[in-house]
């Protein structure tokens, strides 16, 4: 039997480490790292799907060639040549930007990024900007702080008050919670804000139901208090904030009673609220990602990260705000090449497919890695028509995806047990590697391989040097300073030491003030309006809805608000075993359509419309429809409702800014 130490190579913030068994008679078998500082000995289910996946039936077993409509299975060279053509065909007619690639992380490797660096090689091609995740919240903390900074993970557990603001550890970050129990057993205090009562909730002591979209004006009206009251720290915010003033002014306007109207949330929890946060110290804000997924996202980050600023709860142990963090990357040499030797088009994701359909010169040849955009990105319905004009698309991934089965060739992939890669993300301080402990199945080929050979072939072997392992050792080389070596890693996880365990703690912020800037200049020139607007925008829009709405219910055509949060046992797309779509309401909500657990209803938007399964559930937000997001049924997601839209900052994607309507199906 062979036993190696891996990592989880899945988009999500624990990444954890792996040991991983192989023997021919008992197969491939996952157990989480005991001596992982925090995997310490539990994985989740994605963690046994992902091993299961390597030997499965659904596995991609060959290149696959579009004949007619059907695919046959063509050999790699076949495929090499065929793609190699249709890269210089495009070359030769529109040029480079003729090609998109489209990549996401559905592989948190740093190779993986080998794919970026092949299509900078050319020249630089068509690729998305801005982000489908974090990219709304994450521009607001450039902006507050001059970068996106986390304490270590174990630093909550010196925090006596933790608000978990749109984030639900329980679904989508299990290894905090041991240390949310810990610090409650020590004392603290757990807030939950959150349009769903999540499964978070349970060991929270305060449970805050707030209308989707308005977390901002909630925001605003609690610094409003604390203003009014004077409960600020006065000499960290004389030390370490700039723009207080105005930030005053702008919180003036939102007075409790108006922000109890388009927040749903009371005068009085408001001011305990208040208190909670600016009274006992030090308080640690998770902020998740679903508060930011609206059109006002990046405004409301900014006013929670104030909360933290007004009360000086920023760059000490048990305080600050975890959101993300750039450690790794200043540390490690990168394998995308330097900005100045390519020049590719970029569209904003939100409107990638609109982007597309108009493009000049047009799209001729797609490339798809790591990524599912026909069922993740917004709006899938004009997706697919703009993927159809498209003369030829390719698609690698480990299984058929949607996006894999509408394209003209499939490239099968190496999965992590396949392959050695280095895992260092943007939410954990751990460095580790996934280790290869089975040789790559059937015929697939690691990206590092494919991206290689191809490069090669088209005459850019010069941008492509290395072996795997060599690419490994140039990426680590800087922390041989540390000790840190590919060697060392081999033996397990190592915490990078150059991550301070208290963010911002010397408190020297990397804004122009150098301070934590409530006003900035660089956001007022960059977004205007969006910045100096007081009702936060888009919350503004989901607030003047919510307000008409309450008085002439009946009138609005798609009345309901509508998230899509991430799923429990699966990560977006992957890991689904949809049994058609499920829909979870509030019983008020499903008295007034006439629905019973077990019905089925069809949601409607301007946009689309899906048949679901509905769940009664006293935990969901009276006006609000929830799906997880990530399935499809017959080969269409949940996203075919949403529409692509605009954030305020970070060209991010506002999933959460819908509304619909319920139908009862009747029909059987
Ligand atoms: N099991 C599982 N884990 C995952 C993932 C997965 O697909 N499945 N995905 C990974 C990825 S890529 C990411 S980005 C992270 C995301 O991790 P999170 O940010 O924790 O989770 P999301 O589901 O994106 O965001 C949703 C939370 O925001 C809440 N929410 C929605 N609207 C609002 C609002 O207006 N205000 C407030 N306060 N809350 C709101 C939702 O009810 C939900 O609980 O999770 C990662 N982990
Ligand atoms: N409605 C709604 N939509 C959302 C969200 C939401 O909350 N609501 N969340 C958004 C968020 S936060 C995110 S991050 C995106 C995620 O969007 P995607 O990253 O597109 O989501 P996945 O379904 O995880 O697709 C990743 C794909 O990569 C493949 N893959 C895994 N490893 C490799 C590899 O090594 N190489 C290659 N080539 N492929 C590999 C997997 O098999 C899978 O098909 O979705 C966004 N979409
Ligand atoms: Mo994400």
């Amino acid at each position: 039997m062979t036993v190696l130490r891996s990592a989880c190579p899945l988009n999500c913030p624990d990444s954890c480490g792996f040991v991983v068994e192989y023997s021919e008679d008992k197969g491939l078998q996952v157990h989480g790292d005991k001596k992982h500082p925090l995997t310490k000995g539990f994985i989740c289910s994605k963690a046994q799907a992902q091993a299961q996946r390597v030997f499965s039936a659904e596995r991609l077993r060959f290149p696959l060639l579009k004949d007619q409509g059907v695919f046959r299975r063509i050999s790699w060279d076949e495929a090499y040549i065929l793609l190699a053509d249709k890269i210089e065909e495009t070359l030769k007619e529109v040029g480079a930007r003729g090609i998109l690639h489209h990549y996401d992380y559905g592989h948190n490797g740093t190779l993986r990024e080998l794919d970026r660096r092949f299509f900078q090689a050319l020249g630089g091609v068509t690729e998305p900007r801005g982000s489908m995740c974090w990219g709304a919240g994450y521009r607001a903390q450039e902006i507050d702080f001059g970068g996106v900074l986390a304490s270590d993970w174990t630093q909550v557990t010196q925090a006596k008050v933790i608000i978990l603001w749109g984030r639900d550890p329980a679904i989508t970050n299990l290894h905090m919670v041991p240390l949310l129990l810990e610090a409650k057993k020590a004392g603290a205090r757990i807030v939950v804000i959150n349009p769903v009562r999540v499964k978070s909730a349970d060991f929270a002591q305060d449970y805050v139901q707030v209308n989707p979209g308005s977390d901002g004006v909630l925001a605003m009206g609690i610094a409003h208090i604390i203003l009014r009251e004077g409960w600020l720290d006065w000499d960290f915010v004389r030390r370490s904030v700039q723009g207080l003033e105005a930030f005053a002014q702008r919180a003036k306007e939102y007075n409790p009673e108006r922000v109890a109207i388009l927040t749903g949330i009371s005068v009085e929890k408001q001011e305990e609220l208040a208190q909670i946060i600016s009274r006992t110290r030090p308080v640690t804000i998770l902020a998740g990602y679903g508060l930011q997924r609206y059109s006002g996202g990046g405004n409301t980050l900014r006013a929670i990260d104030a909360l933290l600023a007004l009360t000086g709860n920023l760059g000490k142990s048990g305080a600050g705000i975890h959101y993300g963090n750039q450690y790794h990357g200043r540390h490690l040499n990168k394998v995308t090449m330097d900005r100045h030797r390519y020049q590719s088009r970029t569209f904003p994701h939100p409107f990638l497919a609109e982007e597309i359909r108009k493009a000049d010169p047009p799209i001729r040849l797609a490339v798809v890695t790591r990524s599912n955009p026909l069922v993740q990105q917004p709006d899938s319905l004009l997706w697919r028509e703009v993927w159809r004009e498209i003369p030829f698309k390719v698609t690698f991934d480990i299984t058929l995806t949607e996006t894999a089965r509408h394209s003209d060739m499939v490239l099968p992939v190496t999965t992590a047990f396949e392959e050695e890669d280095l895992i260092a993300t943007s939410w954990s301080p751990i460095l580790q590697l996934t280790q290869k402990i089975v040789e790559p199945q059937y015929e697939a080929r690691s990206e590092a391989v494919i991206f290689t050979e191809l490069a090669h072939r088209l005459g850019l072997g010069e941008a492509f040097p290395y072996t795997t392992e060599q690419w490994l050792e140039y990426v680590l080389a800087p922390l041989s300073e540390y000790g840190i070596t590919l060697e060392s890693l081999r033996k397990g996880p190592i915490r990078a030491p150059y991550i301070p365990e208290v963010a911002w703690e010397d408190l020297q912020f990397k804004t122009p003030s150098g301070k934590i800037e409530l006003a900035s200049e660089i956001a007022l020139a960059e977004y205007g309006d969006a910045v100096a607007d007081p009702l936060l925008e888009g919350s503004r829009d989901n607030l003047k809805v919510y307000q008409e709405f309450s008085k002439t219910q009946s009138q609005w055509d798609y009345p309901w608000y509508l998230i899509t949060p991430h799923p429990h046992h699966s990560l977006h797309s992957q890991f689904q075993e949809t049994e058609g779509f499920q829909l979870y309401i509030h019983p008020q909500l499903a008295e007034k359509h006439y629905l019973f657990t077990g019905d089925r209803a069809l949601v409607e938007t301007e946009h689309g419309q899906l048949l679901a399964w509905v769940s009664v559930s006293e935990d969901i937000h009276p006006q609000t429809v929830v799906i997880p997001e990530g399935g499809t049924v017959d080969g269409f997601g949940v996203n075919q409702l949403l529409a692509g839209k605009p954030s305020d900052f970070g060209e991010s994607t506002p999933y959460y800014e819908a509304r619909c309507q319920l139908r009862k199906w009747m029909v059987d």
